[in-house]
C-alpha cells in the first residue's frame, strides 16, 4: 500500500474482511453516533451503506475527471422516473465485495440479510419506464460509457399499497424518513427555473427582434447526486435528481401590505415541486403541477449540461458532438422548446443554427401507443405556465408546417395531423409530435412496437422523415435480475460456463448443452425448489396463506391495467377452480396463482380488480373440496425489492396483454431469464421472446395484433355470443355477477361483468378465453413430466442472452448516440 496516505484513508479504501470490520465500527460511532450495542438494524444498514460509499467515491471522481480530461461524449438520459430499488447488494456486488461484506459482518454478530432488509426500496418511478431507465444506467456504468441519469429526487415515491378488507389503500413512501446514505447533496450546484409571468419583444444589440421572460416565479433545482457503480467497480457514474428549493428573494410589495407570512409561504409552497412521483402508469391527468415537474427537472438539466459544455468550448456548434440527449418518452420533450429558448433568447444564436443543433442532440424513445397516455398538454396551461415557451412551439411549427409536402400539394387532414397543434375540441400541444420534430431518431422499444407506431401515431411523420424511426428493443440488466435476485441459479450457472455470463450475457447460450444433462437439469430444479421455498416464506408472512412448493408457480406481476388483463386470469382460475370441484378424483397438477401489482389511485376498474381478485382468494384458498391444489394469493406492495424474490421463483411467467397495446414488457424478459415458461399473446417483446427461445419452448395463443386491428375495425365482435358458446366462461362470469365471490355485496362486480359484455370488451378477454385456457392445460401437462419441463426452463435461461441491457444499451451508442466506452483512470491521485 501507498505510504502516502494516513492509515484512515486507507481504511477507507480496503476491501477485504479487517479493512470492511474497522470502516464499520467507524462509521457506526462517529457518524451513525452509536455503539454496538445500541445500534438498531437502520443504523447498521446506514453504517454499511457509508462504508460502501467509500469504496467508491475515489473511482467516483477518478471516473467524472476521465470524462473531462478527454472531453468525452456524453450521454443523458432525461427521465422523470428511476426505479432503482435498494442500492446496497447491488452495490456489494457490482465492486465485488458481497462475500467480505457478509463474513465482517458475522464477525460482528450481524446477517447481513438483515441488514440488506433495512434499507428502504427506492421507488421514484411506476413501472416498465421506470425500471428501464435503472437497467440502463447499470448497463452504461457496466460498459463504461459516459452516461448519466436526470430525473427528479421525489420525496415521496410511488404510493406503498396495503390491501384492507381486500381493497387497495394507498399510504405515502417515505424513503427519504431516516435519511439517504447513498447520495451527495450538491448545496452549491442550483439552478433558477421560472414559470409564468410574460414575454417582453425588444431590439437587441444589432436591431433584430428578440424576446425575454419576464415577471416570472422563480424557483431553485438542487442537485443530489447518486454513484452509479458499474460492474467491476471500474466506472462510476452519476444520477443526478433534482430537489425544488424556495428562492431567498422576496417581494417587498406584499411587506408593505403586511403580508409577509404570505411571501414566505408562497416561497415555501413552491417546493411541492419536487414532493410527488405521479402514480400513474401509461396514462396522463393532464394536472399542471405535472407540466411543471417536468420542466423543472428538463430545464435544470439542460442548464446543468450547457455549463458542462461551455467548460471546454466557446460556441455551440459542437453541442451534438458532446452532448446526446434521450427523451425517456414525452415527459421531457418540454426540453426542446428549452434548449431553443437558451440557445436563441440567452446565448443569441440565429433560430436555423439553433434549431440544427437541438436536433442533432436530442433523441426520442416511445414507450406506449395507447392514446389516453399520449401527452397533449392545453395551449392555454402552457401559454400561462410557459410563455415563452409557448412561442416557440408555435413558431416551430409555423416552420414546418410550410415546408411540408402537404401544404404544397393543399392535403390539409394530413397537415392538421402534423401539427404540434392538435385543433379538435380544446386546442393542445401533441408533445409526441414535438419530440419526433426535434429529435433525429425516434425509438420503439420492441420490433412490433416499432412497426406499429410506423402505422398508426407516427404514420405522416414516418412518411415525411422514413429515416428517422428506429427500434431498440428493450433489455434486462442480468446483475440485479439474474446474479443478485438469484444466487441459487447464478452459482450453477458458474460453475458450468464460468462468470462471463455476468458482462456478456450472450455467453449464456453455453448453457443449451446442458439441458440434456439430466445431472444438470436436477441441480437446475434444486436451484428452482430453492428459490420457490423462499417464496413461500414471504407469501406466508404476507398473506397467511401456505402454499404447496411443488405447485406450479404461476406469476402475473405487474401494474393493474385492463390491457394487461389480469382478469383473463382470473376468469382462468375461477374455470379451473370449477373443474377441480366439479372431478374431485382427477389426480390434479397443483398450481398456485400468485399476483402483484398496484392500480393508479384513481382507476376504479383496476382497483375494482384488485378486490375480484382478493376476494376470489377467500373462496378458493378455503374451500376444502379442491385439496389444497389450487391457491390464489395477491402480494401487496409489489416493487423492486418483492420482484426480487418472486420472480426467481416462477415457473410461469403470464404476459396476456392485448395484442397491439404492451410496448415492450420487461418483466417478460426478467422471468424467462430465471427459467419460467412464458404462456402470452403476440405482443411486445414476447414476439422476440418466442423467437429467441424457440416457439417449442413458449406457450403462446390468442389473437395477433393485426387480427386484433381487424376485429375492432369490422366492429363486428359480439362477447354474448362467446360468452353463450363456452359453458366454462359463461359458468365463472356468472359466478361473478350473482355474487359467490362477494356475497356480502352481490353487485360488487357489475362494472367487470357490464365491461366484459355489453360494454363490447374493448380488450377482448372473452375472445381470447378459449385459446388461453387451452394454452394453460398444455402447460399443466407438461409440468407432470418434470424433466421435460426442466429441459424447456433451461433453454429459456440459455437463450435470453440478447435481451440484455447491456445489448439494448450498446445499440442506443452505436446507432443514436455516437458515444464510446472511455476508460477512466485510476492511477492517479486519490486513488490507492
Ligand atoms: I408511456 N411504460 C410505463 O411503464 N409507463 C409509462 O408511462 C409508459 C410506458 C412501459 C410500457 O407499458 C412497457 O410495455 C414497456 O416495456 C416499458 O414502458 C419500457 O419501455
Amino acid at each position: 500500500m501507498d505510504a502516502r496516505f494516513k492509515s484512515r484513508d486507507i481504511e477507507r479504501r480496503s476491501l477485504d474482511v479487517d479493512g470492511l470490520k474497522r470502516s464499520f465500527l467507524e462509521w457506526l460511532v462517529y457518524s451513525v453516533g452509536k455503539d454496538a450495542r445500541a445500534a438498531t438494524r437502520r443504523d447498521w444498514f446506514h453504517t454499511v451503506a457509508l462504508a460502501v460509499r467509500d469504496r467508491v467515491v475515489d473511482r467516483w471522481m477518478d471516473t467524472t475527471r476521465s470524462y473531462y480530461q478527454e472531453d468525452a461524449k456524453r450521454v443523458y438520459y432525461l427521465s422523470l422516473e428511476f426505479l432503482i430499488g435498494r442500492l446496497l447488494t447491488n452495490s456489494l456486488s457490482n465492486l465485488g465485495i458481497m462475500e467480505e461484506c457478509r463474513q465482517a459482518l458475522d464477525r460482528l454478530g450481524l446477517s447481513m440479510e438483515d441488514v440488506v432488509d433495512a434499507e428502504p426500496d427506492a421507488a421514484l418511478g411506476n413501472g416498465g419506464l421506470g425500471r428501464l431507465a435503472a437497467c440502463f444506467l447499470d448497463s452504461m456504468a457496466s460498459q463504461a460509457l459516459p452516461g448519466y441519469g436526470y430525473g427528479i429526487r421525489y420525496e415521496f415515491g410511488l404510493f406503498e399499497q396495503r390491501f384492507e378488507n381486500g381493497w387497495q389503500v394507498e399510504y405515502p413512501e417515505q424513503w427519504l424518513q431516516f435519511g439517504n446514505p447513498w447520495e451527495f447533496a450538491r448545496p452549491e450546484v442550483l439552478y433558477p427555473v421560472q414559470f409564468y409571468g410574460r414575454v417582453e419583444e425588444f431590439r437587441d444589440s444589432v436591431g433584430e427582434r428578440a424576446y425575454r421572460w419576464v415577471d416570472a416565479d422563480r424557483v431553485l433545482a438542487m442537485a443530489y447526486d447518486t454513484p452509479v457503480v458499474g460492474y467491476g467497480g471500474e466506472t462510476i457514474n452519476t444520477l443526478r435528481l433534482w430537489s425544488a428549493r424556495a428562492t431567498r428573494d422576496f417581494n417587498f410589495g406584499h411587506f408593505n401590505d403586511g403580508a409577509y407570512m404570505k411571501a414566505v409561504e408562497q416561497k415555501i409552497l413552491s417546493e411541492n415541486l419536487s414532493r410527488v412521483l405521479y402514480p400513474n402508469d401509461a396514462t396522463e391527468t393532464g394536472k399542471e403541477l405535472r407540466l411543471k415537474q417536468e420542466y423543472f427537472f428538463t430545464s435544470a438539466s439542460l442548464q446543468d449540461i450547457l455549463r458542462r459544455y461551455l467548460q471546454h468550448h466557446s460556441s455551440f456548434e459542437n453541442l451534438p458532438n458532446k452532448a446526446a440527449i434521450q427523451l425517456n418518452d414525452t415527459h421531457p420533450a418540454i426540453g426542446i422548446a428549452e434548449l431553443m429558448r437558451l440557445l436563441v433568447d440567452q446565448h443569441a444564436l440565429r433560430w436555423d443554427d439553433a434549431w440544427e443543433i437541438t436536433r442533432a442532440t436530442f433523441a426520442y424513445t416511445n414507450h406506449t401507443l395507447l392514446p389516453e397516455a399520449l401527452e397533449a398538454w392545453p395551449v392555454r396551461m402552457i401559454e400561462r405556465v410557459l410563455p415563452r415557451h409557448m412561442q416557440i412551439i408555435y413558431e416551430i411549427n409555423a416552420k414546418f408546417l410550410n415546408r411540408t409536402k402537404a401544404r404544397a400539394e393543399g392535403d390539409n387532414a394530413r397537415l392538421s395531423r402534423l401539427s404540434l397543434i392538435d385543433e379538435r375540441g380544446e386546442r393542445r400541444v401533441r408533445m409526441g409530435n414535438l419530440a419526433f420534430l426535434g429529435s433525429h431518431k425516434v425509438n420503439g422499444v420492441s420490433a412490433l412496437h416499432t412497426e406499429l407506431m410506423k402505422q398508426t401515431v407516427f404514420a405522416d411523420f414516418h412518411e415525411e422523415f422514413p429515416d428517422r424511426i428506429n427500434n431498440k428493443t428493450n433489455g434486462i440488466t442480468p446483475r440485479r435480475w439474474l446474479k443478485q435476485a438469484n444466487p441459487a441459479l447464478s452459482e450453477l450457472i458458474t460453475t458450468r460456463i464460468g462468470e462471463g455470463w455476468i458482462s456478456d450475457l450472450s455467453q449464456i447460450a453455453a448453457l443449451r448443452d446442458k439441458a440434456d444433462d439430466v445431472v444438470f437439469r436436477e441441480e437446475f430444479r434444486r436451484a428452482k425448489r430453492k428459490n420457490k421455498k423462499r417464496l413461500a416464506a414471504y407469501i406466508a408472512r404476507q398473506t397467511g396463506e401456505e402454499v404447496l412448493v411443488d405447485s406450479i408457480f404461476d406469476v402475473q406481476v405487474k401494474r393493474m391495467h385492463e390491457y394487461k388483463r389480469q382478469l383473463l386470469n382470473v376468469l382462468h382460475t375461477i374455470a379451473l377452480y370449477n373443474e377441480m370441484r366439479d372431478n374431485p378424483t382427477v389426480s390434479w397438477v397443483p398450481v398456485t396463482k400468485v399476483f402483484a401489482g398496484k392500480a393508479a389511485p384513481s382507476y376504479h376498474m383496476a382497483k375494482l380488480i384488485i378486490k375480484l381478485i382478493n376476494d376470489v382468494a377467500k373462496v378458493v384458498n378455503h374451500d376444502p373440496s379442491v385439496h389444497d391444489n389450487l391457491k390464489v394469493v395477491l402480494l401487496p406492495n409489489y416493487n423492486v425489492t418483492a420482484a426480487e424474490i418472486i420472480i426467481p421463483a416462477a415457473d410461469l411467467s403470464e404476459q396476456i396483454s392485448t395484442a397491439g397495446m404492451e410496448a415492450s414488457g420487461t418483466g417478460n424478459m426478467k422471468l424467462a431469464l430465471n427459467g419460467a415458461l412464458t404462456i402470452g399473446t403476440l405482443d411486445g417483446a414476447n414476439v422476440e421472446i418466442r423467437e429467441h427461445v424457440g416457439p417449442e419452448n413458449i406457450f403462446i395463443f390468442g389473437m395477433t395484433a393485426e387480427e386484433v386491428n381487424d376485429l375492432r375495425a369490422s366492429g363486428g365482435f359480439n362477447p354474448r355470443e362467446v360468452i353463450a358458446s363456452n359453458p366454462s366462461l359463461k359458468r365463472a362470469l356468472d359466478m361473478i355477477s350473482t355474487g359467490a365471490f362477494s356475497p356480502d355485496d352481490r353487485n360488487r362486480y357489475h362494472p367487470i361483468v357490464q365491461a366484459l359484455t355489453d360494454g363490447g370488451d374493448h380488450f377482448l378477454v372473452t375472445a381470447d378465453f378459449a385459446d388461453y385456457c387451452r394454452a394453460q392445460d398444455a402447460a399443466m401437462q407438461l409440468y407432470r413430466d418434470q424433466e421435460e419441463w426442466t429441459r424447456k426452463a433451461i433453454l429459456n435461461t440459455a437463450n435470453m442472452g440478447w435481451f440484455s441491457s447491456d445489448r439494448t444499451v450498446g445499440e442506443y451508442a452505436k446507432e443514436i448516440w455516437d458515444v464510446h466506452p472511455v476508460h477512466p483512470n485510476h492511477d492517479g491521485e486519490g486513488f490507492r
